[in-house]
């Protein structure tokens, strides 16, 4: 579906193109000089190289020039590649957005940061990127996200800005681009501009000539329109004169390596290679006779990605919602001494090439950070001028988005025998039905685990959501089907597909709807504990730039049973523990689970919030009668006594999750000999980790006050001693044993899994009663093995 959009701003006009070089060359120069003083002046207390790529840089001054001073709308929002940051600070601080501080400090403690950051950096940084292609693939989903909320009245569709990510040609290696691009093209996504810094090089080379034409290919196939900037202006009227179109095929024959390698060499070595192998072509000789080494040299590198009224122009073409492929052919390290050089990708410019680059642009010693230094007061006057004028300068800031409001306490399941997993599908169900506004906001999504995840009953109320209406064929031909498969505009789940790394990209998607689109939405993912792996490095993406979701990640560990090994999860409590930005809980029972969810909610959108991971399994618990609500606060704090200990207070149970019954049945067997066995539920292993590590640190920074986990543990003499129980990693539990130089028992899980039903697995893998039992007598007794007391 085609929309009207706003003309863009840009102008191709000879006038409006020169000020705009002048500008990019200010670009190429702020961005090399930003990297030579972090590298060169500042003062060095490590010896270590700071780093920053001039190369990468200058490869895309161009491209960014007429992106942000040309066809940029003020609603648009743009992902830059990571290596590019310089050039995204130089163009804040020609904005007077950015601080010459914060340049000068460029790579150091609170300065300008190394690649685009949403939450370390002062200027606005729409996506944050670093981990080459998540930065690519939010954008695609960011621009589902823009249509959910239109398709839900939360934007009017006039005010739709495109996604656009700016990506360096070795980003296109990553699998994730194309997980990404067969998702995008199932939900027709639209308004998503992805440019491409074509310059052949990755970081250790060129990159292979057999993949020309292969991008165009893969991307048409997905429905995206392609478009090839292969020659700027002045090579295309070359080719257009007589012996011109020999240099152009000779261009298209050309492998990348030779041509980088030509690049660099320069104008003489230009002639030389194309002197021979044009000898044939007695036009093309003397056409390439009128143009001396410099201007031969300027021609054979005058790429499409390097002229900015190619790329305007480009831009304008494609001025509709079609989602966009921009293939810019460019020179790394364009207009600088490596240009082309296979081993620039972290190439520094020593300070005489610094200096001979600073006098070629006209820029006066000493005036290296005058962000319009070098151009005479009427060419500054322009430039400033279609600065100010720019979409960046009167970019929409997005409006603080309203809080969604979250029932005091969601109600919890009836019934006497649950899972933590089927809990969290009825307590989504009721939620679903209550029509409370928190309800209207939650959008849930899966990678192909909707149903197997409990997420089944809340897509039956809610639908799934598609721009098209989507017949749900089972219902309407009466097949009897638990599951309404219906899509339409109001829908509230997005379907996935089975890749993993998808459902974290769309996460940080949703989770950054507040700030990018002024809607706060209530993201909810489901995946297969184990699976998470397989998309971490999006969940750390999407932590690392602060976007808000709740996971949730069931069945998990050995309580899957008869599934096995290959996706019993071991080490995610590990993870929970380990990743900043999300809160890990486990809870055990649906009263539990029914507080925290409340909880997440409410961090989902605190200032100093973040996201939450619950950790569920299939296993059907007997839920215990409480006799009050004194537990509620201790188990949103991580942890509460299930059983407080009595007598000597010298030893308790700490345990996690689905090991529940396992420590209830050790406890029974335990009552004559231990009455005053005290029994620790620990709900969120990370909050107590975090907490107590925060305290030790508050020794240093002046906060004071207890940790939780030691205000629980003190409940026990101080010669206590723990068996601790996760059905995952020990190490998640074992150290509390650190926090009053307590000895610990740790049972867990540190080998693969296997097939199996409960019983058989706990006690091959000593999570049974039995083993906590031996674990306790261990404890009590001193262990057989001297070894191990000392
Ligand atoms: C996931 C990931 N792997 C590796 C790196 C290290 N790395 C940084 S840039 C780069 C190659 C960049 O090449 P390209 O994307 O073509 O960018 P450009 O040529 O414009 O510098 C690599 C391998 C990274 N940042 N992220
Ligand atoms: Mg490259």
């Amino acid at each position: 579906m085609d929309m009207t959009i706003t003309p863009p701003t840009h102008r191709t006009d000879p006038t409006t193109i020169a000020v705009l070089e002048t500008i990019e060359t200010r670009l190429r120069w702020l961005s090399a000089w930003t990297i030579h003083n972090a590298n060169h002046l500042r003062d060095s207390r490590d010896g270590l190289k700071v780093g920053g790529h001039q190369a990468s840089c200058a490869s895309i001054t161009a491209i960014m020039t007429a992106l942000y001073f040309g066809a940029l709308r003020p609603q648009d929002k743009v992902a830059v590649k990571p290596h590019a940051a310089p050039v995204l600070h130089a163009i804040h601080y020609m904005l007077g957005q950015q601080s010459l501080d914060a340049l000068q400090r460029y790579r150091g403690f609170g300065g300008a940061q190394s690649y685009p950051s949403r939450t370390k950096d002062t200027i606005p940084v729409d996506f944050s990127t670093g981990s080459v292609g998540l930065g690519v693939a939010i954008t695609a989903f960011a621009s589902l996200i823009q249509d959910y909320l239109i398709a839900h009245g939360e934007m009017a569709e006039g005010d739709a800005g495109r996604m656009i990510a700016l990506i360096g040609d070795a980003e296109l290696d990553e699998g994730n681009i194309y997980e990404c691009l067969i998702e995008a093209y199932k939900h027709d996504i639209r308004n998503c501009w992805w440019i491409v810094d074509y310059n052949r090089q990755s970081l250790d080379s060129t990159t292979a000539d057999r993949m020309f034409r292969r991008f165009d290919d893969i991307f048409e196939t997905c429905g995206w329109r392609v478009e090839t900037l292969k020659h700027g202006a002045k090579q295309r009227a070359v080719f257009a004169s007589a012996g011109g179109q020999a240099i152009a095929d000779w261009i298209d024959d050309c492998p990348n390596a030779e041509f980088a390698a030509l690049t660099y060499q320069g104008g003489a070595a230009w002639r030389t290679r194309l002197i021979a192998d044009l000898a044939a072509f007695p036009e093309t000789l003397a056409l390439i006779a009128t143009h001396d080494d410099a201007a031969l040299g300027a021609l054979m590198t005058n790429l499409g990605g390097h002229c900015i009224a190619t790329l305007l122009d480009a831009f304008a073409r494609c001025d509709d919602d079609k989602p966009t492929l921009f293939i810019a052919y460019t020179v790394k390290g364009y207009g600088l001494p490596f240009a082309g050089h296979k081993d620039n990708h972290s190439g520094l410019m020593n300070p005489g090439q610094i200096a001979q680059l600073r006098g070629d642009l006209g820029i006066a010693a000493g005036e290296e950070w005058a962000p319009y230094g070098g151009l005479g007061d009427n060419a500054a006057a322009s430039a400033r001028a279609v600065v100010e004028a720019s979409a960046l300068a009167n970019a929409q800031t997005v409006a603080a988005a309203p809080p969604v409001p979250v029932p005091d306490r969601l109600p919890v399941p009836d019934g006497t025998d649950l899972s933590t997993q089927a809990a969290f599908g009825r307590i989504l169900l009721d939620l679903a039905k209550s029509g409370h506004p928190l309800a209207d906001r939650i959008v849930t999504t899966s990678p192909d685990v909707t149903v197997s995840t409990n997420l089944g009953a809340f897509v039956n109320q809610r639908g799934l959501f598609r721009r098209q209406e989507l017949k749900d064929v089972f219902s309407a031909a009466r097949i009897p089907t638990a599951q309404k498969w219906a899509g339409h505009g109001a829908g509230q789940h997005i379907e996935l597909g089975i890749a993993e790394n998808n459902l974290f990209l769309m996460l940080a998607a949703l989770g950054l709807a507040a700030p990018l689109f002024g809607t706060r939405l209530m993201p909810i993912g489901t995946v297969y504990d184990p699976f998470i792996a397989r998309g971490l490095d999006a969940l750390n993406y999407a932590c690392y730039q602060d976007a808000r979701f709740l996971l949730v990640a069931t069945p998990s560990g050995l309580t899957l049973g008869p599934e096995g090994g290959a996706h019993q999860s071991i080490n995610s409590p590990l993870i929970g523990i380990g990743q900043p930005g999300l809160t890990y809980f486990e809870p055990a029972f649906a009263d539990e689970l029914a507080l925290i969810m409340g909880w997440a909610f409410r961090h989902m959108q605190a200032d100093d919030g973040g996201s939450v991971y619950l950790r569920l399994t299939t296993r059907t618990l007997k839920q215990i009668a409480r006799t009050d609500d004194a537990w509620q606060q201790d188990a949103l704090d991580g942890g509460y006594w299930l059983k407080a200990p009595s007598g000597a207070a010298d030893l308790a149970i700490v345990f996690t999750g689905a090991v529940t019954p396992e420590v209830l049945e050790a406890a029974t067997q335990l009552a004559d000999d231990l009455p005053g066995l005290g029994l620790l539920m620990v709900t969120s292993p990370d909050l107590l980790h975090r907490g107590w590590s925060a305290r030790h640190a508050g020794r240093w920074t002046g906060a004071n006050g207890s940790s939780h986990a030691e205000h629980l543990l003190a409940q026990l003499a101080s010669h206590a001693r723990l068996v601790t129980v996760i059905d995952g990693s020990p190490a998640t539990l074992s150290w509390l044993g650190s926090v009053r130089g307590m000895r610990v028992s740790p049972l867990g899980i540190d080998r693969f899994g296997q097939t199996g039903d409960v019983p058989d697995l706990f006690r091959s893998y000593r999570l049974d009663a039995e083993a906590i039992v031996d674990a306790v007598a261990e404890l009590c007794l001193g262990p057989v093995d001297e070894t191990l007391s000392r």
